[in-house]
């Protein structure tokens, strides 16, 4: 990357691993900890975390993360890989990040090729026969996949690019794979969605940047590579899709007006001036003392508070406000890797949610607050029982 100037807006204290759930109490003392403040790049206009955390601390067998626990996901990268199908019709696909294949799984066997570091993940898309590459996205992966298999029609990646350090590297090795008229498309959180709702929570050690598509912009036009569309996609709170390409491809892919749009937008909302990410620290400040407010007046009057979704995300929130079992008593989680753990940092138990009687709690603070809608509408129970929820996005609040 270069040397331009990266300033400092944010603060948020020290983190574990957001996905390093802890197996055993003893465990508590060994986790790895480390500084999570968050940076502005003057000249590309990227925003990132400012000490990065060794890859193969955070991607490896005991990743946890799997996308196939949630139905609302598992429908996106159906809907998306029909899509893609229709729009582009590829001849091959590989994906960069493939976790436990719900996107590749829409993709002839044959002809499709997985990378994923996770093992636990590269075993299961191995297993369903799909050639798996279990390793990191590097230039010298890419020429290694081009001289066995040729180049790629799609590449395709979700929530996986603003994963990795080196963004120069990994987009020459994306042009290096793709055939000239191929298509390179990824989907990632939105920095304009994040800085819109206050979700600073998408701040955490697997997202060591979080892109705008002004500075995706900046990025993939130095690697050779354009963006020639954008979608604005309602998942993980917000995020964008973006289609890059060569420049100059034997085909007609016109630059769509979502490319501009999407930068005007951006501009229009100050993604290009300092003064927005100060703003934006400030409100993250004020967001904690108002959640801190809120659980300790809860737990002061008697209410029993649980939480639903042990996500990354709450990692971010548990530990910067420093919530722990004095004030939540447990969370509930549908991933079976993640049951039976303790949250990184904060220690809270994480079970399975039929080891927990809503009915017993008064309060659920949505950890998940993504899926907002799909958990309200399975907890009509602890509703009709008077039972409430809390979130922080886009301010806090109870409903
Ligand atoms: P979810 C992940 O973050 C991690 P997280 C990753 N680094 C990334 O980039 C992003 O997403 C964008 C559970 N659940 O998707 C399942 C319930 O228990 O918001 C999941 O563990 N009950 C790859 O962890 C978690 O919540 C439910 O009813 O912030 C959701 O995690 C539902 C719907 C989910 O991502």
């Amino acid at each position: 990357m270069s040397s331009s100037v990266k300033k400092e807006f944010l603060d948020l204290g020290r983190h574990p691993i957001a996905n390093a759930f802890l197996k055993n109490k003893s465990d508590f003392d060994n986790e790895f900890i480390f500084d999570l403040k968050v940076c502005w790049d003057e000249e590309t206009k990227l925003v990132s975390i400012k000490n990065f955390v060794e890859p193969e601390r955070i991607f490896n067998e005991d990743y946890p993360y799997d996308t196939s626990n949630s139905f609302p996901m598992m429908k996106h990268f159906f809907d998306t890989a029909e899509m893609l199908n229709k729009r582009f019709q590829p001849k091959n696909v590989l994906e960069i990040g493939s976790n436990s294949g719900p996107f590749i799984e829409n993709f002839n066997r044959l002809n499709s090729i997985c990378v994923e570091p996770c093992d636990n993940f590269a075993k299961v898309t191995g297993n369903m026969g799909y050639k798996t590459y279990t390793d990191f996205w590097t230039t010298e992966l890419s020429d290694k996949i081009k001289d066995e298999n040729g180049e790629r029609d799609l590449i395709y990646a979700a929530n996986c690019i603003c994963h990795i350090h080196d963004l120069d590297d990994t987009f020459k090795a994306v042009a290096n794979l793709l055939s000239d008229d191929g298509v390179f498309v990824f989907e990632d959180p939105s920095l304009h969605k994040i800085l819109e709702r206050g979700s600073y929570d998408q701040i955490y050690d697997e997202h060591p940047y979080i892109f705008s598509v002004t500075a995706l912009d900046n990025l993939l036009k130095r690697n050779g590579l354009i963006i020639f569309d954008v979608d604005n996609l309602s998942v993980h709170g917000g995020s964008n899709r973006i289609y890059a390409k060569k420049p100059n491809t034997p085909s007609n892919n016109t630059i769509s007006h979502n490319v501009l749009q999407n930068l005007r937008k951006e501009d229009d909302f100050g993604i290009n001036n300092f003064e927005t990410y100060e703003t934006f620290a400030k409100r993250v400040q004020f967001s904690k003392e108002e959640l801190m407010r809120c659980l300790s007046n809860l737990r002061h009057n008697g209410k029993k508070i649980m939480c639903i979704g042990a996500t990354a995300k709450s990692t971010t929130v548990f530990n910067y406000c420093g919530i722990g079992t004095d004030l939540i008593d447990v969370i509930t989680d549908t991933t079976i890797d993640k049951q039976n753990t303790f949250a990184p940092g904060s220690h809270i138990p994480v079970v399975s949610p039929e080891d927990v009687d809503m009915l017993d709690y008064d309060y659920a603070y949505l950890g998940a607050w993504n899926f907002k809608d799909v958990i309200m509408k399975n907890q009509k129970e602890f509703i009709q029982n008077g039972g409430k929820f809390i979130s922080h996005i886009p301010k806090v609040d109870t409903f």
